[in-house]
């Protein structure tokens, strides 16, 4: 009798010092101490054990403890059990949780006008591997052993196999059409693509890049700017002008970069311009002999030129984005603001 009422006093304080949070925790309780098997069914079963002349004062006790352990459950019980619902009682009128279909990406939304707009002029999509080997990132874009783009801080290695790596940009896309395809190719290339950077506002370790190819007779420099000025103009109004300056690639001879009229002050100077009236835009070029000899092209009966964008960089251009970083930290509040219907 003294060890049942020692029991009863170790259960009591267990009822009132446990927190119960949660349906599973209630149900968890409602089993321990008031299922079939529970706590409270093995104590009435004691009675039978209890001397007579205590059994009244036993069986009072017992019941008070009863009631403990159902209040308790009754204190937790809501979250125990969803309401059934009854069907007499249900507004079948109200409307129903709306669903949310989220919005695109802006990356994904100048990616497709990019694609939309170099569709028009009969460019098709190329898509390759992101981890690529040594030959379609490098070598085969006339890019030699000793080029800075190879260095271990530059590019990201796989440790197994160094042959392997992740691409730096996607010029080995087109490599890889160029290897199974001849002339005419008219191709743009749009993928994400790695530098080993550190992260800032300006630099991320990976971007989008979209690359474009078109190899065929008698392509000269002139359908280069041409094309390119069209594409800006359809992507930033009729307004923007354009220019090239001389530049370097390994993969191009001549090359150039472009930019276009600063879309902020229309080219009298500001902040984003820096004052010069000008903002860079992309890099482009004639595409170099070697580059078709490497695919058994011949240059001396076709010529080509390509170009290579970043897709952030005309976002930021377009949108007025200021951090790269914005991109890729999903932040609702940022992604919100972007809407599309392709
Ligand atoms: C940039 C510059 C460029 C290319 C990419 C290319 C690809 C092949 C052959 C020749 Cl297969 N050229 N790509 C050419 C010039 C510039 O990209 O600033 N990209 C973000």
């Amino acid at each position: 009798m003294e060890e049942l009422l020692e029991k009863l006093d170790t259960y009591r304080k267990e009822i009132i010092g446990t927190e119960i949070s949660g349906a599973d925790a209630a149900e968890a309780y409602r089993i321990r101490f008031l299922g079939t098997k529970g706590i409270v069914k093995n104590l009435f079963q004691e009675m039978k054990n209890v001397p007579a002349e205590r059994k009244k004062e036993f069986g009072q006790i017992l019941n008070e403890f009863k009631q403990l352990a159902e209040s308790k459950y009754d204190e937790v019980k809501p979250n125990a059990q969803r309401p059934t619902p009854n069907a007499n009682q249900m507004d079948w009128s109200l409307p129903g949780d709306p669903i949310s279909i989220g919005t695109r990406h802006p990356i994904s939304i100048v990616r497709n006008r990019i694609v939309q707009i170099f569709g028009r002029l009969g460019f098709s999509v190329a898509e390759g591997p992101e981890i690529e080997d040594d030959w379609h990132n490098f070598t085969a874009l006339n890019l030699p052993e000793d080029h800075p783009a190879r260095d271990m801080q530059d590019t990201f290695y796989i440790h197994k196999n160094p042959d392997w790596l992740l691409r730096t940009h996607t010029s080995s896309v087109q490599a890889r059409v160029m290897e199974k395809q001849k002339p005419p190719i008219r191709i743009i290339c749009p993928g994400r693509v790695y530098r080993n950077e550190t992260i800032s506002a300006r630099a991320h370790c990976f971007f989008t890049q979209c690359e474009g190819l078109y190899v065929d007779e008698n392509v000269s420099f002139a359908d280069l700017k041409q094309t390119l000025y069209f594409f800006v103009q359809e992507m930033f109004g009729k307004s923007v002008k354009i220019r090239f300056r001389p530049s370097y690639f390994p993969f191009t001879e001549p090359s150039a970069e472009m930019d276009i009229s600063c879309l902020i002050c229309g080219g009298s100077g500001c902040n984003v311009c820096k004052h010069t009236g000008w903002v860079e835009i992309l890099g482009s070029g004639m595409v170099h002999p070697k580059m078709l000899q490497n695919f058994g092209i011949d240059p001396n009966k076709y010529t080509g030129f390509a170009f290579g964008m970043g897709v952030e960089r005309i976002c930021q251009l377009k949108y007025r984005i200021n951090d790269l970083r914005l991109y890729s930290q999903n932040d609702l509040r940022f992604l919100k603001q972007f809407v599309s219907a392709t």
